[in-house]
């Protein structure tokens, strides 16, 4: 690693869904970075590391992760201001000014999909997660349609490249099933009933960047959502 490698820090654990997408993004780049672990999070006696980058002055809001970009001086904190910026950098959020609003769009019912873990389990898996899954499918449907697409061929939420929403929705959907396998509930959740969704899933799971990050074995522990 060079003194320009940037640097993701955050505790040792793997963090909020959108610290996991942004070295999601970052693997998707294949952009070499420092994953730094400050040690565990523990509020009344938080980790020596942590302390002293507080006491540095950098945290604006005295919370991880931070990203530190060297090569252009940036030190962000939030994971959203980190991921919007990483997206951007590597050319992940759109070709167009029309094609970014299309991505905040899906990013923002991204957000409301994952909202619904307020919901009752019953309610998630027999209401909530089917309604939304089947907009998110029928968005890319149509999309489909529209390009004179069928099923089998690749399809990106967006344009015709992959971009920050493929990412997401990627994270997203191997979050649930990773956590519905770890209590043994697969039966309640099943990607085959949505075709399009499934078939943009394992386009992003085979990219050469995220393939080995999600198989290189450094990959930090799950936090399984049940
Ligand atoms: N909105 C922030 C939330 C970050 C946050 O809550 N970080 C917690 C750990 S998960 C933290 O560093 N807290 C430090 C403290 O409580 O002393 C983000 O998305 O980055």
């Amino acid at each position: 690693m060079s003194k320009t490698t940037p640097s993701l820090m955050y505790y040792s654990t793997r963090g909020a869904r959108l610290l996991e997408v942004i070295r999601l993004v970052l693997a998707e780049a294949q952009v070499e970075y420092n994953d730094v672990s400050v040690g565990t999070f523990n509020k009344e006696d938080p980790p020596k590391d942590f302390l002293e980058l507080k006491e540095s002055g950098k945290l604006t809001f005295n919370q991880l992760p931070a990203y530190d970009e060297p090569e252009s001086g940036l030190f962000l904190v939030q994971n959203q201001a980190i991921l919007n910026h990483v997206a951007r950098k590597y050319k992940l959020y759109g070709k167009t000014l029309e094609e970014a609003a299309q991505i905040d769009v899906l990013l923002e019912g991204i957000k409301d999909l994952n909202d619904l873990e307020e919901a009752s389990l019953e309610e998630l898996f027999e209401k909530d997660l089917p309604y939304w899954f089947t907009l998110f499918e029928k968005y890319l449907e149509k999309k489909y349609q529209r390009e004179g697409k069928n099923e089998k061929d690749e399809l990106f939420f967006v344009g015709n490249d992959i971009t920050v929403a493929d990412i997401t929705m990627f994270y997203n959907i191997e979050l649930l099933l990773e956590s519905l396998k770890i209590v043994g509930w697969e039966s309640k959740f099943n990607l085959d009933s949505y075709p399009y969704l499934k078939s943009n899933y394992i386009l992003i799971e085979n990219r050469e960047g995220i393939k080995n990050y999600v198989n290189g074995g450094k990959r930090r522990e799950i936090h399984p959502l049940f």
